[in-house]
């Protein structure tokens, strides 16, 4: 049985910062939507085009666009022993598509990690970022405010949808990199006991 994890929070929460020493430690397999389109911009392919229309005004791209490449990903790593998802689902639509691509398998998600950090250090945190990481959406504040904007909008509902299933476990994301990491695994510990 794969061990599924979601980590969700808004724009600039630290889940590409976590996501990478939380695979490391368990040897899941990383899925970043955000990293995942900025590839394809970087290949200028015509889906990367398209993606990069929204994704430079802080819109979220077309959920069948997002979709559609997860499916793939999944359809060709069958034997992973399990799924970290970073920045997907982002939409209710995309929450419904991922579990039934799981569902097709005979996998689930075994938890969703929100991680809770305030508006005002968002936008901090990725204004900073902007600074060096030539990603056009980082450095101008008004559209890191319309990427929060959307979180609001369409994503965060996706939290209510896993904690129907009672799934959602909020940890808090503000302080050390390290703390926030602790924090993150004691609650995968825990999930991964009963799973
Ligand atoms: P993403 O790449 O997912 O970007 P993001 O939500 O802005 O968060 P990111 O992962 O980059 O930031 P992080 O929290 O790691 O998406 C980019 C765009 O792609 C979206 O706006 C959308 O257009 C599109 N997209 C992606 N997925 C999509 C989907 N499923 N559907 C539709 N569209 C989609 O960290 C931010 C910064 O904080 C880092 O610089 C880090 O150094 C810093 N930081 C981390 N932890 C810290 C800490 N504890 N203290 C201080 N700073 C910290």
């Amino acid at each position: 049985m794969m061990f599924n994890l979601i980590l969700f929070g808004p724009p600039g929460s630290g889940k590409g910062t976590q996501s990478e020493k939380i695979i490391t430690k368990y040897g899941l397999r990383h899925l970043s939507t955000g990293d995942m389109l900025r590839a394809e911009i970087s290949e200028q392919s015509r889906l990367g085009m398209e993606a990069k229309k929204f994704m430079d005004k802080g819109q979220l791209v077309p959920d069948e666009v997002v979709i559609g490449m997860i499916g793939n990903v999944l359809n060709n790593n069958k034997n992973a022993k399990g799924f970290l998802f970073d920045g997907f689902p982002r939409t209710a639509a995309q929450a419904n598509a991922l579990d039934e691509l799981l569902n097709e398998n005979n996998q689930s998600i075994a938890v969703m990690l929100a991680l809770q950090v305030s508006e005002a250090e968002l936008v901090k945190r990725l204004l900073k970022r902007g600074e060096t990481s030539g990603r056009s959406d980082d450095n101008n504040e008004q559209v890191i405010l319309a990427r929060i904007k959307e979180y609001h909008n369409k994503t965060a509902a996706v939290a209510d949808y896993y904690q129907k299933h009672d799934k959602v476990v909020m940890v808090k994301g503000e302080g050390s990199v390290e703390d926030i990491f602790n924090a993150l695994c004691l609650e995968i510990d825990k999930k991964k006991e009963i799973f």
